[in-house]
């Protein structure tokens, strides 16, 4: 199999955004595991670009008009004038408000879009954004801190293009935004591998939870306990998607790799080695359809960024050492200077063998419901005269925004334009960053 085309998306100020202190989310991973990635020299088998800022009115696509102009003028200074909004809007705790709120949301989401394009535009058999996966946001709200749901968003770009689009999620917590963004839609077939039972946020994502309308049987989740190991996940991930891939037959995939479903996550309760975890993306990978991939949640950061770094090598074919090179950030990693650490904590895996057999089966006697389903073409649609479609996704698709010029000249040299090609000279932009 010939090595696939890849294009990485990182904007170098996306990490020097703060939640706010002892929140478990922190956009400083990112500048962490752009350093691990550059570290590896897999940049050199990437395309690399700053990717572009989503707008207001590409958010709108999605989101409510009201929301999103809260999310722009909201500010730590002006908040007292907003109060009653921030509970409308469910912006407080979970979803704070912090400085640069809304480039924060438009740098990831702007990335996501841009893959998005880029795949279009067929420029690359795989995206790779890992600063966005923020999937819990909501059309008229934010929720599980995330604010703008880049990945339904980046979904409505792939639909002017392909019939038929797979999104899997492979987060600790359901895919629930995305799950109710397409609900009714038979375009968009949701896949939510997840913790669910004992309140667990955010408390949906049960196995008849399927879709409804147009997008009945076009919903799978896939239910989980606590303490799954690498073995049991991949025994119920890989028939699963299979079973999608045979039965509905998409044209294009997006990839939310959350790694708080990694052992010892300081949110997660399930025992995923990182070998575990990239057994799905590398699956994935070798399904050979065009490829979204997008981070979400992961709080133990040392551990996210080796995940997501290993994955990204995956992802370009790279075969890279276990222990790990030298960064600026090596003593995030101190004690352990390995890519793969020991799965320690040993949850008990509260998942049998007969449970996952269980899920898995009725998986496919609701896939067996939608072969006689003529409503979504299964002969693929010819590019670019694909017409965007009235449907129950959102109100109404947006006027087709193509950015070809100015795409090229986003795209930035080498990286030595960006750093000095000396690793041990702070001279990234990113070192101003909080931890
Ligand atoms: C925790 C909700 C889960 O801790 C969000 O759990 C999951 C997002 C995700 C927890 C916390 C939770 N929120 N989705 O990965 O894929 C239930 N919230 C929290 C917020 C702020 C905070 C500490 C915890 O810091 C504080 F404000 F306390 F300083
Ligand atoms: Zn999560």
């Amino acid at each position: 199999m010939s090595k696939k085309i890849v294009s990485y998306f990182y904007d170098p100020e996306v990490g020097n955004f703060h939640y706010g202190p002892g929140h478990p989310m922190k956009p400083h991973r990112l500048a962490v595991i752009n350093s691990l990635i550059l570290s590896y020299n897999l940049d050199k088998k990437m395309q690399i670009y700053r990717p572009y800022r989503a707008s207001a009115h590409d958010m709108c696509r999605f989101h409510s008009d009201e929301y999103i102009e809260f999310l722009q003028r909201v500010t730590p200074q002006n908040i007292q004038g907003y109060t009653k909004y921030l509970s409308h809007f469910n912006v407080g705790d979970d979803c704070p408000v912090f400085e640069g709120l809304f480039d924060f949301c438009s740098m990831y989401t702007g990335a996501s879009l841009d893959g998005a394009m880029k795949l279009n535009n067929k420029c690359c058999d795989i995206a790779i954004n890992w600063s966005g996966g923020l999937h819990h946001a909501k059309k008229f709200e934010a929720s599980g801190f995330c604010y703008v749901n880049d990945i339904v968003i980046a979904i409505l770009e792939l639909l002017k293009y392909h019939a038929r689009v797979m999104y899997i999620d492979i987060d600790v917590h359901h895919g629930d935004g995305v799950q109710e963004a397409f609900y009714l839609t038979d375009r968009v077939m949701t896949v939510s591998f997840h913790k669910y039972g004992n309140n667990f946020f955010p408390g949906t994502g049960d196995m008849y939870e399927i879709g409804a309308e147009s997008g009945r049987y076009y919903t799978v989740n896939v239910p989980l306990k606590e303490g799954i190991d690498d073995a049991s996940y991949v025994q119920v991930f890989k028939p699963v998607i299979q079973y999608v891939m045979d039965f509905y037959q998409p044209t294009a995939i997006l990839l939310q790799c959350g790694a708080d479903s990694l052992s010892n996550d300081r949110l997660g309760c399930f025992s995923l080695s990182t070998k575990g975890h990239g057994e799905c993306v590398k699956f994935v990978r070798d399904l050979n359809v065009p490829l979204l991939v997008v981070g979400g949640g992961g709080y133990t950061l040392r551990n996210v960024a080796r995940c997501w770094t290993y994955e990204t090598s995956l992802l370009v074919d790279e075969q890279i050492s276990n222990e790990l090179p030298y960064t600026k950030y090596l003593e995030y990693f101190a004690a352990d200077l390995t890519l793969h650490p020991e799965v320690q904590t040993r949850q008990e895996n509260a998942n049998s063998k007969q449970y996952l057999e269980a899920i898995t089966r009725h998986v496919y006697d609701n896939l067996k419901m939608i072969q006689h389903s003529p409503s979504v073409q299964m002969n693929d649609i010819p590019g670019d005269s694909f017409p965007s479609q009235e449907d129950a996704m959102v109100d109404e698709m947006d006027p087709d925004i193509r950015i070809s010029q100015a795409d090229e000249d986003r795209r930035i040299e080498p990286t030595n334009e960006f750093y000095d090609g000396d690793k041990d000279q702070d001279k990234s932009p990113d070192d101003t960053s909080n931890r």
